[in-house]
């Protein structure tokens, strides 16, 4: 498996000649100042290649092509959406650039209540309320719809919670459900999230299954040709969220996607953490079923509450056996052949990580605590 680390690009915090310290050989990263749905130009993706690898690093893994919402919702003509992307792919070949993780979920990436909730000894982590999304659909966005998504005692804490927050605590728990949205684009007031909201209204389930189908077969030719891997990145949380379909959260989707287009180009980025939030996903069962498919794994782990909540654990503790995923991995590059690159997906702010000012979910010091948590753990089995 190789070792690699997620950069934002000039604009991160983190340097490459810090994260070169971290051990990691290869880079994940995008062109975050790109607009959603426009080409990646052959000038900008060499420029950022040339700083990876001035830098003594490859990179490994283009983290996201982002898809645009309209192909999401099937609206309009996606001809020219569809063309922006296949050129984007064929600027990246060029290049030498042939794994691509993307996503599938509508509107929002991923969600959080909490960008900093307490860990027992110290730092802080990202975590999921159920109760706080509650509060946030039903008494800050006004989504009756959302009583049917919660469990009752949920909802009363939904409430309660709203009752006794004050502006602030509102203000701040609108920023951390925006924080997952990458890059500068699509961050969202209230009266701005209603109103995007209508405009998936009538997209359900199949609908989106729909239109990714589409998008496969729009786009897994041209990586065919250009011997490119696509990874599909789980939903995170698994579950729908703001009352929008979400068809990439369990086991059952995942081999729904992999025979949509059944190619081994069509392929999984294996988050431990977001197939993790639900209980009931098996992930080392899932990283076994998919090894053939998986060409991209994002490591970390999580706690679950019985309400539906979940929070980031350290990278080896959480209820998910991290032993046993990274042995599915293993077993799946010998099998195939293969080598698997990785990431610590997020970390714990730690020490001196809250004064960094990076980007949430990506500090310094906690993911370089959970690169060697998993550098120990992969070293030992193999
Ligand atoms: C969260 C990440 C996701 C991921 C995208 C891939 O930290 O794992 O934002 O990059 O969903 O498209
Ligand atoms: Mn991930």
């Amino acid at each position: 498996m190789k070792e690699t680390w997620r950069w934002f690009g000039p604009k991160d915090a983190i340097t490459l000649p810090q994260i070169a310290q971290t051990g990691a050989e290869g880079i994940v990263t995008a062109l975050h100042d790109i607009p959603y749905g426009e080409v990646w130009t052959a000038e900008a993706i060499t420029e950022r290649k040339d700083m990876i690898e001035a830098a003594d690093f490859t990179w490994d893994v283009v983290e996201s092509l982002p898809i645009h919402e309209a192909i999401k919702k099937g609206e309009g003509d996606l001809t020219p959406f569809f063309e922006n992307y296949r050129q984007s792919m064929v600027n990246l070949a060029a290049a030498g650039l042939k794994t691509i993780c993307y996503n599938f979920m509508p509107l929002l990436d991923w969600t959080r209540t909490d960008l900093a909730a307490p860990v027992p000894r110290g730092g802080t982590c990202l975590r999921f309320s159920a109760p706080k999304m509650a509060a946030f659909e039903i008494h800050m966005l006004g989504r009756e719809a959302a009583h049917d998504d919660y469990d009752p005692a949920v909802i009363a804490a939904a409430t309660t919670w709203y009752e006794q927050s004050d502006e602030a605590a509102r203000a701040t728990l609108l920023n951390a459900i925006m924080a997952g949205l990458p890059g500068a684009f699509d961050r969202y007031t209230i009266p701005e999230l209603r109103e995007v909201l209508k405009s998936y209204a009538g997209i359900g389930r199949n609908d989106l299954r729909q239109n990714y189908k589409r998008f496969l077969d729009e786009v897994m030719p041209t990586a065919q040709e250009l011997g490119m891997n696509f990874c599909v990145h789980p939903d995170d949380p698994p579950r729908d969220i703001l009352g929008l379909p979400r068809i990439v959260s369990n086991g059952e989707d995942i081999d729904w996607i992999m025979k949509a287009y059944d190619a081994p180009e069509n392929g999984l980025t294996l988050c431990s953490g977001s197939l993790g939030a639900n209980p009931a996903n098996d992930v080392p069962e899932i990283a076994r079923s998919f090894g053939d498919r998986i060409h991209f794994a994002h490591l970390r782990n999580v706690r679950k509450d019985p309400d539906g909540s979940f929070q980031e654990d350290a990278h080896l503790t959480g209820d998910t056996d991290m032993v046993a995923v990274i042995d599915e991995l293993l077993e799946a590059e010998s099998r195939d052949g293969k080598s698997i690159p990785f990431r610590p997906d997020h970390g714990h702010d730690l020490l001196m990580d809250a004064g960094l000012g990076t980007q949430a979910g990506y500090p310094l010091i906690g993911r370089l605590r959970g690169l060697a948590e998993l550098r120990g753990v992969i070293t030992a089995l193999s």
